[in-house]
């Protein structure tokens, strides 16, 4: 029986560790694509933004803390509006990886 290894978002994903090797495989431009993946899976369905209730409801998968939530929360939150809109998420998950950012730029460039 062939088995499908398609479910590469289960919960034992660790978004950190995940990165440069996502990176490695899918290049730049894969990579946003998969962030932008990772911000549906974490937006709050109504709103069309990561909130605080929506990172909470993922929290198990992130691994990280109701306080470690909260300032993810304010250190992406460009615009004051207590929530992620996609960009910032992006800019965020960026952020977070300075080395990733140079590459990226380079590639996109
Ligand atoms: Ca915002």
């Amino acid at each position: 029986m062939a088995k499908r290894n398609r479910n590469e978002y289960d919960n034992d994903v660790v978004f950190e560790d995940y990165f440069p090797s996502m990176v490695e495989k899918l290049g730049a431009e894969g990579f946003v694509n998969e962030l932008c993946k990772g911000f549906c899976l974490l937006m709050d369905r109504e709103k069309g933004a990561i909130t605080f209730e929506s990172l909470k409801r993922n929290s198990s998968v992130l691994g990280l803390s109701d306080d470690e939530l909260r300032s993810m929360l304010r250190a992406g939150d460009l615009n004051g509006d207590g929530s992620l809109s996609q960009m910032e998420f992006c800019v965020l998950m960026f952020r977070l990886s300075p080395h990733l950012m140079n590459r990226a730029r380079m590639s996109i460039a």
